[in-house]
């Protein structure tokens, strides 16, 4: 879709409502949106940065909590509070505003996903080999959002290969295809990009959601997965140049409509578990076929209660939902979930709701919860990372409201140790092969602060402020686990290289809010330091 076509589109007035519905005899409501909200939710409230604001979005948030977001901002997102700058009328118009239904709520149908593809290059005349000499599985994509570009950075000499312009507000990571030769990207406005990392080119293009959550890759590398919060769709995408196979409407068992939290790829599942935001209920869509028909790969010792043949681990997916391509497996949930982390086998998913500060552990293959694991605060599941402690598996997640990092024992899920931290952090990273983990203080006074912990002892045994002022998050380690990669989220920030073992500083290089780094072989090959 050309610019001018989407603009209208975005500006048309079927989305405007007229004033007297969200105005008073004194407050331009309109006017205050455009001022405070547009930047971040976008034109007509359709999302950018922030997320679409209509009733059919907002139906987890009461009128009361909306106010007081907007009064005082919201934890671990970009969102201001505005008690300071605007009068509480002004606010009480603007809570009106965002629950006041739009005349006709903007529709993505499969026609204007279709209309939006752009094919930019040939993949089949592009050349098959890299165009450039490195290591292939020890090359990072660094994303850039001061200016909306990415560097693919070589993780070897830690020198720029090339630098290339994004769509505007990337958010989650960018994904592989299973070779490291593609990477896909996913924008807030629902644009997703294929790049050809070989090439250096940004080869498809497809608008995919108005406002997208994100998006996961199949093991074969043959699909991609989008979730989105407007429209309140999945849309699967042919990975070769991003045609879309099929858009599903995203409601649960009794027929209401969901905001998609999440999208993930279970690679021992062959399957994509998709996380839904206003309704109790994962869903599970295996991706793979046998003979035109889909397999379902549950586990070893899944007990297979939803299905009734058992062959060799793989079950015919039979009694669901559809037996076509795609089928949905429902698992119906205690509580909504917002935040989520799967052990390494992909057997158990582990879940929060913003609300309550537990976390929900959910038997993919039993297709129910099986435990509870107390946490304080609001724990970040999505930055959790395992490894072994004292002969078992633990998971360590940071907490975005209290300064501390919540150690689990995978076995009983009971909480080993809380290691106390010097405020809310939001990343945590570490590699097979180091003997630390870091983790961020994102929030508050001591946001320029690193935290490194050991992971036999469950210390902290260092941290460093790199740049004075600066918030210092977000890293990832290189392929042998020898090096870290840190961010330094500024516009005139940077990227800093340490020794992993040692924790010494290597190299700076200069980046533009480099918000966070994608290594090739950790990223494909499921390490358990990072996120998936
Ligand atoms: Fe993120 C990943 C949700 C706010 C930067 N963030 C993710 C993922 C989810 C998520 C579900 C995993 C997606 C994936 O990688 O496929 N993020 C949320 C929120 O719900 C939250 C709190 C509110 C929102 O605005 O949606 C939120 N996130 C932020 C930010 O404000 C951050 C700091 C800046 C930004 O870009 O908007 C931010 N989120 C990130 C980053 C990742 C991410 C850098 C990828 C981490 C990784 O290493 O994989």
């Amino acid at each position: 879709m050309k610019k001018s076509k989407l603009y209208r589109f975005l500006t048309s007035s079927f989305l405007l409502l007229p004033l007297s519905l969200i105005a008073n005899d004194t407050i331009n409501t309109q006017g205050l949106y455009e001022k405070n909200c547009q930047s971040c939710h976008g034109i007509n409230r359709l999302g950018g940065m922030g997320p679409a604001l209509f009733p059919e979005n907002l139906s987890r948030l009461r009128k009361t909590k909306a106010s007081e977001v907007i009064n005082n901002g919201r934890v671990a997102t970009q969102m201001p509070g505005f008690s300071k700058t605007l009068s509480q009328p002004e606010i009480s118009a603007l809570v009106e505003y965002i629950y006041t239904p739009a005349n006709t709520l903007p529709k993505w149908r499969l026609a204007d996903i279709k209309a939006s593809q752009i094919k930019h290059f040939d993949q089949n005349k592009l050349p098959n080999t890299p165009q450039f000499e490195a290591d292939l599985m020890n090359l990072f994509i660094v994303v850039e959002l001061g200016d909306h570009s990415a560097t693919l950075l070589n993780g070897d000499t830690f020198e720029p290969i090339t630098r290339f312009k994004t769509r505007f507000a990337l958010h989650g990571g960018p994904k592989y295809s299973p070779d490291g030769r593609f990477v896909y990207f996913a924008s807030r406005d629902g644009w997703i990009s294929k790049y050809d990392i070989y090439n250096m080119k940004t080869v498809s293009e497809i608008r995919a959601g108005i406002n997208t959550r994100n998006m996961a890759i199949s093991s074969d590398g043959k699909y991609a997965i989008v979730g989105n919060y407007l429209p309140h769709s999945l849309v699967i995408l042919d990975t070769k140049d991003l045609s879309p196979i099929k858009v599903i409407d995203v409601k649960d068992k009794n027929g209401i409509s969901s905001r998609v939290s999440a999208v993930y790829n279970a690679p021992p599942r062959t399957s994509f578990i998709v996380a839904l935001k206003d309704v109790k209920e994962v869903w599970e869509i295996p991706y793979s076929s046998e003979d035109g028909v889909t397999v379902y790969k549950a586990s070893a010792h899944a007990s297979f209660e939803n299905t009734q043949q058992k062959n060799g681990g793989k079950v015919a997916v039979e009694n669901w939902e559809s037996t076509s391509q795609f089928p949905i497996k429902r698992i119906t949930t205690e509580d909504y979930l917002d935040d989520f982390f799967f052990d390494p086998d992909y057997i158990h998913l582990i879940g929060t709701s913003r609300e309550k500060h537990y976390g929900q552990v959910i038997n993919l293959d039993r297709s129910k919860k099986i435990a509870t694991i107390k946490m304080q605060g609001m724990p970040h599941l999505g930055s959790g990372i395992t490894w072994d402690y004292k002969g078992k598996q633990v998971f360590a997640s940071p907490n975005i409201k209290d300064g501390l990092v919540s150690v689990i024992d995978m076995e009983n899920w009971q909480v080993i140790k809380e290691i106390k931290t010097q405020g809310p952090g939001f990343f945590m990273r570490s590699h097979n092969k180091s003997p630390y983990a870091w983790v961020d203080v994102f929030f508050g006074p001591n946001k320029e602060k690193v935290h490194i912990i050991d992971k036999n002892t469950l210390k902290i045994v260092k941290t460093i402020a790199p740049v004075p002022g600066k918030t210092a998050a977000h890293v990832e380690f290189t392929k042998n686990g020898k090096y870290v990669l840190l961010s330094i989220w500024d516009n005139d920030g940077a990227v800093i290289v340490y020794d992993a073992n040692t924790l010494k500083e290597i190299k700076r290089l200069p980046m533009k809010k480099p918000s966070g780094k994608y290594n090739v072989y950790n990223k494909t090959h499921y390490e358990r330091g990072t996120s998936h």
